[in-house]
């Protein structure tokens, strides 16, 4: 039986000092109907809170923790930049060599700026593309997620398209009335507003794989689409690989689709647990950015020896061979047999994967090709598997619209033991 007292004496005096206890909202379990545990320590694909007891984590602290938690190359890099200090807001060697690494991996990267967080680069490249262009609108995709930035807190539309609806208290309509926000996988829709208001349009940014509303596939023509109108009519194309990046492959969705962005935007891997976010591209686009450009943009800890540490060997162990075959084959046995388990005991899921992420849409039993599909997904369900497959030792995603990420750390064991978790979840639920 888990003793959950610690966590309860955590979340009671966070909530005192912290607003919800979290210092992000999703953390708070809030959707699944849980309190948070609160962590005391990770070791491969093993987290142990407060309390003492286990998790297998397919959180991966959201993606960033492809190599597991304390992968012990990546803590010692840390140790040792450590040593000769954390930060200067003086150039460094080591932001030199991660950018070239992004830049070598990266298919469409030719220059690439560091920032803090996937929110700043995908807020930074959206502002690029509105300098570049000199167009303010911008068009998103309901169910994607670019960070917290204004211009992309947009209520997520039912209509074909979203005019500017604040989706926050605080974002102002006038920031708002400049991002249009339209369903996933439509062309026609896409086609629409460009010919209505194309000239008006910087940038279409899009997760080329949405991993926010769940896992959801691009139309196999989808990409190459966007691509194509967007070269067409001067428009900036950004691929938001915050999440991504790094872990379809190398090179990110853009090598696995091949598909070439303008602006590429990523997160959460090149960091290796720490912060880090980048956005980078053609060189003609990005050499409008400060202090070269016009375009501002700025950071006090962009490029912080630690965080390059980090990034430098994550990206290093990745690129070794025969990576993303073993977390994609990987992925691929935790699908299958919870696909098989499903089916055995009737419970009604539609499971979409790509590499090594997956998302189990419950209630569902065809392919969800956009938010709203997504959104019919049975959320009371997913909080009752999310607690017991909690009680079983297993740490999900506290919400049905997010991705189980697998990483190098868990082995065949592993899986089988969440497998084993499953079935018996299943069988209380079912
Ligand atoms: P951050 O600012 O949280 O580093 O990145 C924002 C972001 C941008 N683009 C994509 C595609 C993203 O997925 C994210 C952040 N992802 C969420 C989880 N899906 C972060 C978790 C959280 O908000 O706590």
């Amino acid at each position: 039986m888990q003793r959950n007292l610690l966590s309860k004496h955590f979340f009671d005096r966070a909530k005192k000092v912290i607003p919800g206890g979290v210092n992000s909202p999703v953390r708070a379990c809030k959707s699944v109907g849980a309190d948070p545990i609160f962590v005391e320590s990770g070791s491969g694909c093993w987290v142990w809170d407060v309390d003492g007891n286990s998790y297998m984590d397919f959180v991966c602290s959201w993606g960033p923790l492809i190599l597991g938690h304390c992968h012990p190359e990546v803590v010692a890099a840390v140790k040792k930049a450590a040593e000769t200090g954390s930060s200067f807001g003086i150039p460094t060697w080591s932001e030199v060599k991660l950018a070239e690494m992004i830049v070598d991996m990266v298919p469409s990267i030719e220059k690439v700026r560091l920032v803090n967080s996937g929110t700043e680069a995908t807020m930074s490249a959206v502002r690029l593309a509105r300098g570049f262009t000199n167009r303010k609108k911008i068009v998103k995709f309901n169910g994607c997620y670019h960070g917290h930035a204004d211009s992309f807190l947009v209520k997520a539309g039912s209509g074909v398209a979203t005019l500017g609806i604040p989706g926050s208290p605080g974002v102002p309509e006038e920031i708002v009335q400049n991002t249009i926000a339209i369903p996933f996988n439509d062309k026609d829709a896409v086609k629409n507003v460009l010919d209505k208001e194309g000239d008006q349009v910087a940038c279409i940014i899009v997760e080329p794989v949405p991993a926010n509303m769940g896992v959801v596939l691009p139309d196999e023509d989808f990409l190459p689409f966007l691509r194509q109108i967007t070269q067409e009519r001067g428009i900036v194309l950004i691929f938001d690989e915050v999440i991504t990046g790094f872990r379809l492959a190398p090179g990110g969705a853009q090598e696995y689709f091949d598909i070439m962005p303008d602006l590429t935007c990523l997160g959460k891997i090149i960091g290796g647990g720490l912060p880090v976010g980048a956005y980078g591209g053609k060189a003609e686009i990005m050499d409008q950015i400060a202090p070269d450009g016009p375009v501002y943009q700025a950071g006090t800890l962009s490029g912080n020896p630690l965080a390059m540490a980090a990034g430098i060997k994550t990206l290093e162990i990745l690129s070794r061979p025969g990576i993303y075959e073993l977390l994609e084959n990987r992925m691929d046995y935790l699908a299958g047999e919870l696909k098989t388990i499903s089916q055995k005991y009737g419970i009604k899921c539609t499971i979409q994967k790509i590499a090594s992420m997956m998302t189990c849409f419950f209630g569902q039993d065809g392919p969800i090709r956009n938010f709203e599909q997504a959104s019919q997904s049975d959320t009371e369900f997913y909080g009752k598997y999310f607690r017991q497959m909690l009680r079983n030792g297993v740490y999900l995603a506290p919400s049905q619209f997010e991705a189980a990420f697998v990483s190098l750390a868990h082995n065949w064991d592993d899986l089988d033991f969440a497998i084993e978790a499953t079935e018996s979840s299943f069988k209380v639920l079912a």
